[in-house]
């Protein structure tokens, strides 16, 4: 089924100047960015971004990273492009991520930040509900 998908490149991964690599690994796999735009989340947005996690004990230090600076936000698609993309990102933990996968090849050295969150370069809708509930966040 042709899809439509929400990637972001969030703030780590815009931070080292990875916009365009990441991109790039998204095309050469058969995906295509349809849109994209450069923002820093409000609190709102972050809020709603990551509901699902509401009550976790890392949720707060997950609003602050993920508004913490510029994100890019993108929509993908393509056939089956939410489970594709989610392939392509890899493990959420980088140390666990495949070789060939975005968060294992361009992981950082240290991968948790001073919160104890998981910098993992990027975010990609994980159902067709996810993906339903966060592009209007971003795109309306
Ligand atoms: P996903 O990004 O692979 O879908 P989720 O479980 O939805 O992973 O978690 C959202 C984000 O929260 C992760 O990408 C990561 O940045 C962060 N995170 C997830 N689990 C932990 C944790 O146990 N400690 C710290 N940060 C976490
Ligand atoms: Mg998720």
């Amino acid at each position: 089924m042709a899809e439509k998908t929400l990637l972001l490149i969030k703030p780590d991964g815009v931070a080292r100047g990875l916009i365009d690599t990441i991109i790039k690994r998204v095309e050469a796999a058969g995906l295509k960015v349809e849109t994209k735009k450069q923002i820093t989340l409000t609190g709102e947005q972050a809020a709603e971004l990551y509901r699902p996690h509401l009550g976790k004990q890392f949720y707060p230090g997950l609003v602050k990273f993920i508004s913490s600076g510029p994100v890019m936000a993108c929509i993908v698609s393509g056939e089956q492009a939410i489970s594709r993309l989610r392939a392509l990102m890899g493990d959420t933990d980088p140390l666990a991520a495949e070789r060939g996968t975005i968060r294992g090849d361009l992981k950082e050295m240290a991968v948790i930040n001073e919160d104890g969150i998981i910098k993992n370069l990027v975010h990609g809708s994980d159902s067709l509900e996810s993906a339903a509930r966060e592009m209007p966040i971003f795109f309306k």
